[in-house]
């Protein structure tokens, strides 16, 4: 198999210490995020050659990404710079259930001045898998040129299109350009990899089943459908499977699951697992990923998720 090409804005990350109030919280834990960047991570600990796309500023944040990338055996060979603006941040908060709150600085970041031209530029020889998540469309209107070329030169040179619809209803300008705009990025993918809740936002389908035909009947050729903890549906309209997740003791942050869930996934199909086996994997490294504070710093190399899944029970 060649190479991932992935695109998308890498920020740094500050993840509360404490419980409480982002404002009134005084330690943190700097690292770094970004859906996209997270999956690069989980596939380079697994072996496969992700290739990240995206601008930096000469900043910090910038250079932390970059180290970052260097450290974890992605290449930087499309990361390119913008003296301009600055590069991204945002803030996590701390809890002991449900989801953290995120808050995102990142309007005007170098990373949003991403456009088709960019694309247009990448050699997709040695490409044969394009990752791409619905935050990359609504961070500008040059990024959301991008996301549709980015599938459109994906196809023509015949690589296989993984979407995760990955909703953030607050950076959109609006909730319908976003359902638009992700139905039919999600119409044009070999894969899809929704939360059952984003179904329901885009499609108004209630379960696991209804939530992976309407992906399908919209124009998708797979379908995987993420239910958290218990596990993971999918389908192509003829056959269907579902897979248990695995059981963990307590979970500290949630964030980076899904971009867990699609980096295992993915690496199992380009080693050319079933995709029933893809998904067990994917549903381990979700799980693993629920055990740090960090998005991605828990995402496993092959002996770690081997060592995990022997010791961890399956949901029923
Ligand atoms: O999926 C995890 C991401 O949400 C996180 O790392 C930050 O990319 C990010 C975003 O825009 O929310």
């Amino acid at each position: 198999p060649g190479k991932v090409l992935l695109v998308g804005e890498a920020m740094a990350l500050f993840t509360a210490m404490e419980e409480g109030d982002l404002g009134a919280v005084d330690t943190f834990n700097a690292s770094v995020a970004g859906a996209e960047l997270n999956v690069c991570v989980g596939l380079a600990r697994l072996g496969q050659k992700p290739v990240y796309m995206t601008k930096l500023a000469p900043d910090p944040f910038g250079d932390r990404i970059r180290a970052f990338m260097e450290r974890n055996a992605i290449d930087t060979s499309l990361v390119t710079i913008d003296n301009t603006r600055p590069t991204g941040f945002m803030m996590k908060s701390k809890v002991s259930h449900g989801d953290p709150k995120t808050y995102y600085w990142r309007k005007g970041s170098a990373a949003s001045t991403m456009g088709p031209e960019d694309v247009d530029a990448v050699d997709f020889d040695g490409i044969s898998v394009v990752h791409l998540t619905g935050i990359l469309p609504p961070l500008s209107e040059t990024t959301l040129a991008a996301a549709h070329e980015l599938v459109k030169q994906a196809r023509a040179h015949g690589a296989f299109v993984s979407f995760d619809p990955n909703l953030r209803p607050a950076i959109w300008p609006s909730l319908d350009l976003m359902r638009d705009t992700l139905r039919e990025l999600a119409s044009q993918a070999d894969l899809v990899l929704p939360g059952i809740g984003e179904g329901r936002e885009l499609f108004g389908a209630e379960t696991i089943e209804d939530t992976a035909k309407a992906f399908i009947d919209n124009g998708a050729k797979v379908a995987v459908v993420k239910d958290g903890p218990k596990g993971a549906y999918a389908t192509n309209g003829t056959e269907s499977v579902y897979v248990p997740g695995f059981v963990v003791d307590t979970v500290v942050d949630t964030v980076g699951a899904g971009d867990g869930f699609a980096a295992g996934t993915l690496s199992a199909l380009l080693e050319g697992k079933s995709i029933a086996e893809a998904m067990e994997r994917g549903c381990a490294l979700g799980a693993i990923q629920t055990q740090f504070v960090s998005d991605n710093e828990g995402l496993p190399t092959p002996s770690e998720l081997e060592a995990f899944k022997a010791s961890h029970d399956r949901a029923n």
